[in-house]
């Protein structure tokens, strides 16, 4: 079997893709077919292309509404037919139609336990909060905000005198981990969307695996 092609989206720093990058060196039985940044200045360009890998960017702020762009990114994806999609920290919401093109095959890796902190800043939201466990979420992507099925969360304990940005460093690399394993589960075929519920190795999945940090 040729091994699952997948686009990912980047907004940033890559460092997701990067994960993605190195799990494909050591043997992970997918490829990375082109990377997409809607911002020009992201770092993660710079990791694709030292890996050999397409990049394209597709500025959002050249279209005029929402779903202009989407039909712009629906096309770039579709030009290397691949079977998955992957959000390694895109910062587009993406609109019901793209959605829906891509159902079952669109992961996120959200910087937190979902259903809590959806949306952005949510490291500074967790310790406003009060929480004594953080961590970071990959789901199946739906029209509904970080509010996809849950395949797997990896937890992090909060400490004293936490900042947002000496948590989300420790949560970032539970990302690293995650997601590779996330992608090589639908690479070999054991993670499936069904009906909007998600099937590992051809079992309703109750809950997500978690990785905690004990
Ligand atoms: N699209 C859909 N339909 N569903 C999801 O679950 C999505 C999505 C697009 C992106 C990632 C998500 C995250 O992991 C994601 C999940 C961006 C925003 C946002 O508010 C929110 C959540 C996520 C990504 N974006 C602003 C917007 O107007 C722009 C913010 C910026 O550019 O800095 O699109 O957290
Ligand atoms: C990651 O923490 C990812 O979960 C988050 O942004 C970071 C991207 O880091 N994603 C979002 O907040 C999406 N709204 P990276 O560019 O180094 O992978």
């Amino acid at each position: 079997m040729p091994p699952l092609a997948l686009v990912a989206l980047i907004s940033g720093s890559g460092s997701n893709l990067q994960a993605l990058i190195d799990a494909t060196i050591a043997g992970a039985p997918f490829r990375i077919a082109a990377v997409i940044s809607n911002r020009a200045d992201a770092f993660g360009l710079e990791r694709a292309q030292q890996a050999g890998i397409a990049t394209e960017i597709l500025d959002h702020r050249a279209f005029a509404d929402r779903e202009s762009y989407d039909r712009a990114l629906m096309t770039a994806i579709d030009t290397h037919a691949p079977g998955l999609v992957v959000l390694a920290g895109f910062m587009r919401i993406l609109g019901e139609a793209f959605v829906h093109h891509y159902q079952g095959r669109l992961l996120n890796i959200h910087p937190s336990l979902l259903p809590r902190f959806k949306g952005l800043d949510t490291h500074r939201h967790a310790l406003e909060a009060g929480v004594r466990v953080h961590g970071a979420s990959v789901h199946f992507v739906t029209s509904e905000l970080d509010g996809g099925p849950v395949i797997m969360q990896g937890e992090v304990a909060v400490r004293e005198e936490e900042t947002p940005e000496t948590l989300a460093a420790r949560v970032l690399q539970r990302e690293h981990i995650l997601y590779p394993l996330s992608v090589q589960w639908f690479a070999e075929g054991r993670l499936k969307l069904d009906e909007g519920k998600i099937l590992l190795d051809g079992q309703p999945l109750a809950r997500p695996v978690v990785f905690d940090y004990g």
